[in-house]
């Protein structure tokens, strides 16, 4: 798999300091902040700091350690947001490449909740 990694999309702009986010967990490999267009009442995006486009370019090319650390912010957020699957659940979505409509070309993980989301994909006719 070859990724070419775009340093002019948003989320790189975001990693740089260039533009503001509401930042709610930050650490040396990881970044999450809300989404600017929040499609429930909680949706943050999960970032890596690393270069990576999309979840299979992370998932074949990060480092362990990149890996774990991204993860285990992922649990922390779901508890701390009230999330957890024990008690009201959440979502996470990560859309790659074209057919996932990705927009934004820096590999992110949505986490959803707040209120039932409903069906992931409306069924086909
Ligand atoms: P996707 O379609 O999976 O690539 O989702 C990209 C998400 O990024 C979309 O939900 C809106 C969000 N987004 C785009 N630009 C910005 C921004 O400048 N700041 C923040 N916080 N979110 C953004």
């Amino acid at each position: 798999m070859s990724y070419t990694y775009d340093d002019k999309n948003i989320f790189a702009m975001i990693l740089r300091g260039d533009i503001p986010n509401t930042t709610v967990k930050e650490t040396e490999h990881t970044l999450a902040f809300r989404d600017i267009n929040p499609q429930a009442p909680v949706h943050i995006l999960l970032i890596p700091k690393g270069k990576y486009v999309t979840a299979d370019d992370f998932a074949a090319n990060a480092s362990a350690e990149e890996i774990v650390d991204f993860w285990r912010c992922y649990g922390e957020i779901a508890a701390e947001e009230g999330l957890a699957a024990d008690g009201p659940g959440h979502r996470i979505i990560s859309n790659a490449g074209e057919h996932g409509l990705q927009e934004v070309p820096h590999f992110h993980v949505h986490i959803l909740g707040g209120q039932g989301l409903g069906p992931i994909l409306t069924p086909r006719g």
